[in-house]
């Protein structure tokens, strides 16, 4: 009696050790644990099948974060204790296996892709110390036995960052990268044009960084609050050629693919500042440090094409993403209504009204980019005409355009602003400068429906997935960033990966990963 008493105690200990360490984010699709540990002593090693560039760069990333924290070298040989291999009973490109036991990892996937992901349920099995940027000592370097079966529900799972409203480095971009591989999702749309600061290096037009990165001041209140209230502090920056070329390459090492975004006809005015002869009037304009939406736009002129394919160029040639975003937001018709030029162009193609030019711009520039294998995304006032059903639409203002699209034959990404954007303020104490705006709070990140109702099964097959968008007019520094960022990406993860369920169960299991922000550095929202 005292024995079974004995046992089913130390059952009980071993169970609650356990629940407080398996924990994965997002959510695997199943997931059982098993008795016992898989302990890292130092001798493990990488057994690769088939042992290729793609499978070594796949474990690659991990036996670098590993080895910084714990000081343990695992290095990839013919023989190990952590098996990949790739198969083909495994059917989502990204889903996987993982098998842990005392003795093995055993790791199956249909792709590399898969393995990574593997390898990032093993780097959240382990402690949080894992994530440490120094050798932490004292640490249990094991992780707990279990059988992991897992696979995305969206194949499009992505993050919007905004560098243009504030500017953020390199180093934070990286770091931000590393984190969303840390919650499996693959895309990072990068925001790099926009009124307020021009961010990519192009070589054959300098002034777009020598001018358009910089501005002598930034608006400190709402746009519609008055009087406004400014900081004159000059800021700026952008990225070089060579930085551009290191985030893409840290990026697709974590599976991520970096989807760049160069605004047009809209959100201009950065470029329009350096080359105001793109423009309906031909300027003078200064970058500009208040937010909203701005009248002068790029005018549909030959040169402005030239310009902008020139620009294009240089941007695929950095950028190896099957997709390129076009903005295609917030675009006034002010200007082109009192151009010459833009009502003869608009009388010779046989269109309506600016809207319908519009619609014609954007069609010119993606068969441009269709030409160069690429597939553009736009935001989704690009419905407002009729444009190329090759277009991806990028559904912000609801779900409705969203459904238009899916309707029309677009291939879609959800990310309505009510639900997805973390730019919105989460609580009710949160009085910042975004009050007036829409509160989120992480509940309703959480349970967040990608897919309207009302969609037959051939229009709800064009959803690609989801994304997160982060706008940063109000957003001066990185710890603000985080500060709306985490746990929110947390919970959208889950979303977007397909395994949301109990919100209360979710946030049991959250408090375990604050240990893992901690360690990270993140500034999370508590
Ligand atoms: C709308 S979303 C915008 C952005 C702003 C954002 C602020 C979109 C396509 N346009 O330019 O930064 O709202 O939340």
């Amino acid at each position: 009696m005292k024995r079974t008493i004995a046992i089913l105690c130390l059952l009980l200990v071993s169970r609650v050790a356990f629940a407080q360490q398996v924990s994965i984010f997002p959510a695997p699709v199943s997931m059982e644990c098993r008795s016992g540990y898989f302990v890292f002593d130092g001798s493990n090693a990488f057994e690769l099948h088939p042992d290729n560039t793609q499978m070594r760069e796949a474990v690659e990333v991990f036996a670098e974060r590993f080895g910084r924290s714990s000081g343990m070298d695992i290095q990839v040989a013919a023989k190990g204790d952590i098996v990949c291999s790739l198969s083909e009973k495994v059917d989502n490109p990204e889903g996987y296996e993982l098998t842990v036991t005392p003795k093995k990892i055993r790791i199956t996937a249909s792709t590399p892709a898969g393995v990574f992901y593997a390898l990032q349920s093993v780097r959240q099995l382990l402690p949080p110390q894992v994530e440490s940027a120094e050798v932490a000592e004292g640490v249990a370097w094991r992780i707990p036995c279990v059988v992991v079966k897992d696979a995305p529900r969206f194949a499009y799972r992505g993050a919007m960052f905004d560098v243009c409203r504030n500017f953020f480095d390199k180093e934070f971009i990286l770091q931000y990268i590393d984190i969303l591989a840390l919650h499996k999702i693959n895309r990072f749309h990068w925001h790099l044009t926009d009124d307020q600061g021009w961010r990519i290096e192009i070589d054959r037009y300098p002034k777009l960084t020598s001018v358009g990165a910089f501005r002598d001041r930034t608006m400190l209140t709402q746009t519609v609050v008055k009087p406004r209230v400014w900081d004159n502090t000059p800021v700026g920056g952008f990225f070089t050629r060579n930085d551009v070329r290191e985030v893409v390459e840290f990026a697709r090492k974590r599976n991520i693919e970096v989807i760049p975004e160069i605004e047009m006809p809209g959100h201009a005015l950065a470029a329009l500042s350096a080359y105001p002869q793109y423009s309906c009037t031909g300027g003078p304009f200064e970058v500009d440090g208040k937010w909203g939406v701005f009248n002068d736009i790029f005018c549909p002129k030959e040169e402005t094409f030239a310009f902008l394919q020139n620009i294009l160029d240089e941007v695929v040639e950095l950028f190896p993403s099957r997709y390129v975003h076009i903005g295609g937001d917030e675009a006034p018709k002010v200007r082109w209504k009192r151009c010459h030029h833009c009502q003869e162009l608009m009388e010779r193609e046989g269109l309506e009204n600016e809207t319908e030019l519009q619609a014609w711009f954007t069609n010119r520039m993606e068969t441009y980019l269709r030409q160069k294998g690429k597939t553009v995304i736009g935001w989704d006032e690009i419905l407002d005409g009729d444009i190329n059903r090759s277009a991806v639409v990028m559904s912000w203002r609801g779900y409705e355009g969203g459904m238009k699209a899916a309707r029309r034959g677009h291939d879609v990404i959800m990310c309505p602003n009510k639900y997805l954007y973390f730019d919105y303020y989460q609580f009710d104490n949160d009085r910042g400068p975004l009050e007036k705006r829409h509160r989120i709070p992480l509940e309703k990140v959480y349970c967040f429906n990608p897919v309207p109702e009302g969609l037959d099964a051939a229009e709800q097959s064009h959803i690609m997935g989801v994304q997160a968008n982060m706008w940063t007019e109000y957003v001066r520094t990185p710890e603000y960033a985080q500060y709306l960022l985490f746990p929110r990406l947390t919970a959208y993860s889950e979303m977007a990966w397909g395994t949301n369920g109990d919100y209360g169960a979710f946030l049991e299991r959250l408090k375990d990963f604050e240990k893992r922000y901690e360690v990270i550095g993140i500034n999370y929202a508590k």
